[in-house]
């Protein structure tokens, strides 16, 4: 028992680390580019073409946010969210993901994408809630 403690303040330690530490990915050369701030999800885009393309998240905001993508027919502000969790559901209609991106990491999603409307969201708990989703269609 007594060894529990420690385990756990190495895994806050390394956490940490892991977010002072943001990725710094190369966007140059993306079909498209996210960014994220305190609330919103914004694309530069409405419309991507079908087919594989990278996507660039840059996270321009003080505090870590995520995008998540999700393939679905409901629009971007009526997706259900649990009440214990307070995320939005996922299941079924997850595409792709940058998750825990610290302030000012640069990251890259490789993604195969069919037509469809498509909602971009971040899903750290309450985000989603206070705004942070967007609404793409895929052609
Ligand atoms: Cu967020």
């Amino acid at each position: 028992m007594l060894k529990a403690p420690i385990a756990l303040m190495t895994a806050g330690i390394v956490g940490l680390a892991a977010c002072q530490a943001a990725p710094k990915a190369d966007i140059t050369s993306t079909q498209m580019v996210i960014d994220l701030s305190d609330y919103r999800v914004t694309p530069n885009l409405q419309t991507l073409k079908a087919g594989k393309a990278k996507i660039g998240v840059r996270n321009t905001a003080g505090m870590v946010h995520e995008v998540v993508l999700l393939k679905t027919d409901t629009a971007a502000d009526k997706l259900q969210v649990d009440g214990g969790s307070a995320k939005a559901k996922e299941e079924g209609t997850k595409v792709a993901s940058v998750l825990n991106l610290g302030s000012g990491g640069v990251a890259a999603m490789d993604v195969d994408l069919t037509p469809g409307s498509y909602v971009l969201i971040c899903n750290i708990a309450g985000h989603y809630q206070l705004g942070m989703r967007s609404a793409f269609k895929v052609e």
